[in-house]
């Protein structure tokens, strides 16, 4: 594992809890002189002789002042987040407060955090590995159930486990084929080739059911994007509002009433769906802010994971409808068909397009029909998306690491099938390693590290 960290004796401060007013606060201290530093605060007891995960009200003055009476939370290390010796400091939730406090650790030797240093001592000193370390960073942006569980499922080494027991597959798989170079003169056959088949295949519908599950992850992750697309006047931003359950976007009778989008979330079993209001679009306009509204829209079309389109059902026809179906088709875009205004539309008129294609009448004015369309959403994007019980892979740095480990399975695979010699084989053994090591940051360089850090907040 790599062992290297910039300033591997200092000690790090730095506040835990949001920046602003709040109830409490909390600063954390980690390294060497943790201990010390908060010790020579400390007025009430002598710290460094209190046993580790304990807790002591008190106190905290600096040069003969007091600051605030706080809460100290004692961690020796190396049990403790990062390994190292950590002080937690509760005090109450003032930002004036808080920087006295953190002031007066600086005064004596210790310095404010990096980004992410907390995480990253952790890390170093073996307490997490690359992945758990990652998910940190997840469970802290976690803003669904779904994500907050496969952060907290990874956070306790989930995904981890699995790679461990790819890797230990592999080793016995490379120790045999090895084995067999180093008595390649005599011309013997130590690996059983049926036995090593079996291992590959395990191996690859493990890399691929974590490949399959990316789809998921990323939906966890980042959500799904609909783009509210369709005619001035067809009722977009009215649904916006009503799906929202609040006047978000401003709805008129005057088609061409949005100009720019607006984009609100909305969360629909557990995923958080991303709703884009766009400019209606017509191709007779004149006037130049609509234009470039509408360029917008289909831009916004493109990118959407997928595209709730609205018409007004008094004004559709069925071949119209035809026509965009195939547009949808034509560009391999998942799309819901919504028929708004049913509230005033007459007999026959939504039960006419039942026979062209599926549509849901609504009618976002009334709320009518929202529970299906919300449930059409989710079923065209997540409900098809196959679901996984097990690890599911959320960051896009572990699904590049897995197609290059999936890729040399596969070279290895057809190395054995076309009797390759055993020391390229092992060659693509170790690169396979390679990759698996490189997700669980085994190998790693301080680059990588560096950046997968830096996206974490101060104090974590
Ligand atoms: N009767 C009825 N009227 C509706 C319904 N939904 C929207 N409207 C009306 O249709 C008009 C246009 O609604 P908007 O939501 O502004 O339409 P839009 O698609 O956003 O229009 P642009 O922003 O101009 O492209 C408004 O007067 C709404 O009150 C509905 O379900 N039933
Ligand atoms: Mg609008």
């Amino acid at each position: 594992m790599l062992q290297k960290i910039s300033n591997w004796d200092d000690t790090i401060v730095a506040l835990a809890t949001p920046p602003g007013v709040g109830a409490i606060g909390v600063i954390r201290v980690s390294g060497k002189n943790a201990f010390g530093i908060a010790n020579e605060l400390f007025a009430s007891k002598d710290l460094t002789n209190q046993k580790s995960h304990s807790i002591h009200v008190g106190m905290l003055s600096d040069e003969g002042l007091n600051i605030d009476e706080v809460v100290v939370s004692l961690f020796k290390g190396p049990k403790s987040y990062t390994g190292e010796d950590v002080i937690e400091i509760g005090c109450h939730g003032s930002p004036y407060i808080q920087q006295q406090i953190i002031e007066a650790c600086i005064r004596r030797g210790a310095r404010i955090a990096k980004p992410g240093e907390f995480t990253q001592r952790a890390f170093l000193n073996g307490k997490l590995d690359l992945t758990q370390a990652e998910a940190v960073a997840d469970l802290i942006a976690s803003n669904t159930a779904a994500s907050q569980k496969t952060a907290l499922h990874n956070i306790r080494g989930g995904f981890s486990i699995v790679l461990k027991e790819l890797r230990e597959q592999l080793i016995g798989f490379s120790a045999l084929i090895e084995l067999e170079l180093d008595f390649s003169e005599e011309d013997v056959e130590f690996a059983d080739r049926a036995k090593f088949d079996a291992i590959l295949q395990s191996a690859q519908i493990t890399t691929q059911q974590l490949l399959e599950s990316f789809q998921l992850g990323n939906v966890i992750k980042n959500g799904v994007s609909v783009a509210i697309i369709g005619k001035p006047n067809a009722g977009k931003s009215t649904l916006l509002n009503t799906l929202l359950n609040e006047n978000r976007a401003i709805v008129s009778e005057i088609a061409g009433t949005t100009r720019d989008t607006i984009e609100e979330l909305i969360n629909i079993k557990g995923i958080l769906f991303r709703l884009i209001d766009t400019a209606g679009i017509r191709q007779d306009s004149k006037d130049v802010i609509e234009l470039v509204g509408i360029e917008k829209s289909l831009e916004k079309m493109k990118e959407a994971d997928v595209v709730l389109y609205i018409f007004d059902v008094n004004e559709m026809n069925s071949a119209e409808l035809v026509e965009l179906e195939k547009e949808f088709k034509k560009s391999n875009k998942k799309y819901v068909l919504a028929g708004n205004k049913s509230d005033i539309a007459a007999d026959g008129v939504v039960e006419k397009y039942d026979s062209v294609k599926k549509i849901f009448p609504i009618s976002a004015k009334n709320k009518m029909g929202i529970e299906q369309i919300k449930d059409a959403l989710f079923d065209s994007t997540v409900g098809e998306i196959p679901v996984s019980e097990n690890v599911v892979v959320t960051n896009a740095r572990h699904y590049g690491a897995l197609q290059q480990v999936n890729q040399s399975l596969t070279d290895i695979k057809q190395g054995l099938d076309s009797g390759r010699a055993s020391d390229l084989v092992a060659l693509d053994i170790r690169r396979c390693l390679h990759y698996i090591s490189e997700i669980t940051g085994d190998i790693s360089n301080e680059d990588v590290l560096d950046f997968i850090f830096s996206k974490f907040c101060i104090g974590k």
